[in-house]
């Protein structure tokens, strides 16, 4: 009996020296095992119990259970002060210094040709003009018949562009939104209609297969080309600086008549000539001209009792002139390091 005394002594002991060296939880369920387990050192002396008399069995079954008490209390104690180190690691590892600078969040930039259009739709706002939006694809009829541009006509090889079936298209300009206004026939019409339009163009420094037009159309009794001039007049100083001139060059659109580009004095030079406006002193801004009648009565507006004006500008094309910007890709490219700067 002290055979078994003495061995389970040493078990026990063992079992204490392994518990309080325990590295982990995982080691510490290993010890477990080895000695608490189906297999463990304890129960293996159960096997000796067949040598114990039968009236000593219920005092070694005691020490047996003691033991095993004993090295679970044990176990118990180590197991929750290793769990406490472990989260007081963990807290020490997620420590937040409520004093560092808050990281600075990156928003979004507005695009160079967004900024642009705002500015053009301030002024014409400010000028009663209404904003009008419409469809990018459209029908053959509205991007060119009814602007005066029948089949065959050259202006349509200039803008050749991207069909969809023979009489559907990618709008090549915006004045389609201006068609179905006047078609709808509330007058008198002050509007301006910006948009994407297409055009089957090679990519360069200055051109682009899609690119953004803003397109100006006013209809009403007693409009003269005076009120065109006056007009953008006003808009080229307010977009480009009150010392701002302009001047009118005869031109031919087929969807006006008469027609004319427009340059602005150079804002760079005042219009001495320098290397931004190629030593001219003026810059190519826009297309105008008083609208045809022809398109006045495809459209359903009398003629003989209205009249009209209308223009056209490239977004892009103002956006890089007064960005001074020298190529038309960068606005495409959307490279951060090229749009944080405006
Ligand atoms: C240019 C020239 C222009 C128009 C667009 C227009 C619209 C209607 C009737 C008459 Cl509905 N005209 N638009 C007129 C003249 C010139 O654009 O070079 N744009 C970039």
């Amino acid at each position: 009996m002290s055979d078994i005394e003495q061995k389970l002594k040493e078990i026990e002991e063992h079992a204490r020296e392994a518990i309080s060296k325990a590295e982990g939880i995982e080691h510490l369920n290993e010890i477990r095992v080895a000695v608490l387990g189906k297999k463990g050192t304890l129960k293996n002396v159960m096997k000796d119990m067949k040598n114990v008399s039968p009236e000593d069995r219920p005092k070694v079954g005691k020490w047996v259970n003691d033991a095993r008490e004993r090295i679970e209390e044990q176990m118990e104690t180590v197991r929750s002060s290793i769990e406490a180190k472990l989260l007081e690691e963990r807290l020490e590892a997620e420590k937040i210094d409520v004093t560092l600078p808050a990281k600075v969040q990156k928003t979004g930039h507005r695009h160079p040709n967004s900024i642009m259009l705002d500015e053009v739709e301030k002024i014409f706002i400010g000028m009663g003009y209404e904003v009008i939006d419409g469809p990018e694809i459209e029908y053959d009829e509205y991007n060119f018949t009814k602007l005066n541009i029948p089949a065959n006509h050259p202006a349509k090889d200039e803008q050749d562009t991207f069909y969809i079936t023979d009489d559907i298209l990618l709008r090549t300009q915006t004045s389609p939104i201006q068609a179905r206004v006047m078609e709808q026939g509330k007058l008198p019409i002050r509007m301006i209609a910006p948009g994407r339009v297409f055009r089957s163009d090679e990519v360069d420094a200055t051109h682009s297969p899609s690119f953004h037009q803003i397109e100006g159309l006013v209809i009403d009794k007693n409009v003269t080309f005076s009120d065109l001039k006056g007009t953008l007049d006003e808009f080229s100083r307010k977009l480009f600086g009150e010392e701002t001139k302009t001047k009118f060059r005869p031109h031919h659109f087929p969807f006006t008549e008469p027609s004319a580009e427009m340059d602005v004095s150079c804002f760079k030079c005042g219009g001495k000539g320098c290397r931004f406006c190629k030593g001219e002193g003026w810059i190519e801004i826009l297309g105008c001209g008083m609208v045809h009648p022809h398109v006045l009565e495809m459209c359903g507006i009398d003629p003989d009792e209205y009249q009209g004006f209308a223009f056209g500008v490239g977004l892009e094309r103002i956006a890089i002139l007064k960005n001074e910007i020298d190529d038309m890709r960068l606005l495409y490219d959307n490279d951060v390091r090229f749009l944080n700067q405006f």
